[in-house]
């Protein structure tokens, strides 16, 4: 049975990759940090399931106290689990907040990756690393679409922490021999997407719009341009990388790119709604410094991984619409038969 050290499980991405991971078989071990409420709602089916026999799949699942901030308790895990694959997903992932929380993000993003990788080094394991790096590290750029070797130029407190990232993991292959590699994701969505990123924002309040939960949604930017795709198919290439003969970092994009009003456009369309009738904008979402147009171009994971994205544009904002609007029904239902919930 091969085994994978997730950090960052409890999260989108790592919720869809322990799937992935358990279905081909592994046993998984996630990383989760304590806070004072449980906040595994992502990965509490693949825990039941793990419990019960005769599911779909066949891994064991495992969670593990730990903390990015914490050295010592990483070294305790790795040398524990003593992983074949380490998935390094963790992280201060919202780039608005970052600027609010600068020290905390360099301290988890960046100083909390170079503690995963020492604590790897120091074990002397024959260990696959994944570092969960980010299309933020290009920033503001002419030259669309990006690929691999565009240059990095970073505009916010998380892409400069990211930055140190990807540079410790290419020092860690380059200096120790370690299989290590950067997934230079673009922007991936889901059901599961937090609920203050845009997307998810915006399919949460169409639905609440339409159940009549609320009236209108208030956005920052609405010209900024995003190449949107879906995160399980991502976190499929993810796995792909570490399956490679030889590490090396690669672009995951559609190479499609839509504004935030196309994405209002579509969302509130799959509802029969005119976005533009409950739509306003206020400063307190805009940006200190903002990065206008994504474009990626994943040319080389379809050559070497054979990877490319299965779901459209479409499709994923009809999926979250519809999730949402599922959702968010059962809660009315609920809370019509409980009005206490209401207050
Ligand atoms: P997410 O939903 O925000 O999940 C972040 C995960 O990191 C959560 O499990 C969170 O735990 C965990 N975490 C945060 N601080 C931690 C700490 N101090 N110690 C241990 N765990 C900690 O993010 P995501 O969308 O799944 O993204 C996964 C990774 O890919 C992130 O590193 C993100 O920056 C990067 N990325 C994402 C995208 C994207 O479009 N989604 C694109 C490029 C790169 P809690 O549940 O306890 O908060
Ligand atoms: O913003 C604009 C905002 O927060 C997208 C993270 O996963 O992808 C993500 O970062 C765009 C920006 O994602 C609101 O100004 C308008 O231009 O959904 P977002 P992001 O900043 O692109 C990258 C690749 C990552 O690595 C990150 O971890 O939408 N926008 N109005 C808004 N954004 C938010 N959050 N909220 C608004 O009200």
């Amino acid at each position: 049975m091969k085994s994978a050290l997730i950090t960052g499980i409890t999260g989108q991405d790592g919720s869809y990759l322990a799937e992935i991971l358990l279905a081909k078989g592994y046993r998984v071990y996630g990383l989760v940090r304590r806070s004072s409420s449980l906040a595994r709602n992502r990965i509490d089916h693949l825990q039941r399931m793990s419990a019960s026999s005769g599911e779909r799949h066949h891994g064991v699942l495992q969670l593990v106290y730990g903390d990015m901030n914490d050295g010592a308790s990483l070294r305790h895990i790795v040398d524990e689990a003593r992983p074949d694959e380490v998935y390094n997903l963790a992280g201060q992932s919202h780039v608005r907040v970052s600027f609010d929380v600068p020290e905390h993000t360099a301290d988890i993003d960046a100083l909390g990756t170079l503690r995963l990788l020492e604590a790897l080094r120091e074990t002397k394991l024959d260990v696959r690393f994944y570092q969960a790096s980010s299309s933020e590290l290009f920033g503001a750029r002419d030259a669309l679409p990006l690929n691999e070797s565009s240059p990095f130029r970073p505009r916010s407190p998380y892409a400069v922490a990211k930055l140190f990232a990807y540079w410790t993991t290419v020092n860690y292959r380059e200096s120790y021999g370690m299989y290590a590699v950067n997934g230079i994701l673009f922007n991936h969505e889901s059901p599961r997407r937090g609920e203050n990123f845009v997307t998810r924002k915006i399919t949460l309040g169409a639905a609440s719009i339409k159940l009549g939960i609320q009236s209108k949604l208030v956005l920052g930017n609405l010209d900024a341009k995003r190449d949107w795709g879906y995160a399980r198919d991502y976190m499929e290439a993810a796995w792909l990388m570490l399956q490679q003969p030889a590490p090396d970092d690669y672009v995951v994009a559609t190479g499609e790119s839509h504004s935030i009003k196309d994405f209002l456009s579509e969302a509130f369309g799959c509802l029969d709604l005119d976005w533009q009738q409950y739509v306003e904008t206020d400063a307190r979402y805009m940006r200190p410094a903002e990065v206008e147009t994504v474009i990626g171009d994943a040319t080389k994971a379809r050559r070497v991984l054979g990877w490319q994205p299965r779901t459209s544009f479409r499709e994923l904002v009809r999926m979250m619409v519809d999730h949402d609007l599922g959702q968010l029904r059962k809660e009315v239902g609920s809370s019509l038969l409980h009005p206490e919930k209401l207050v």
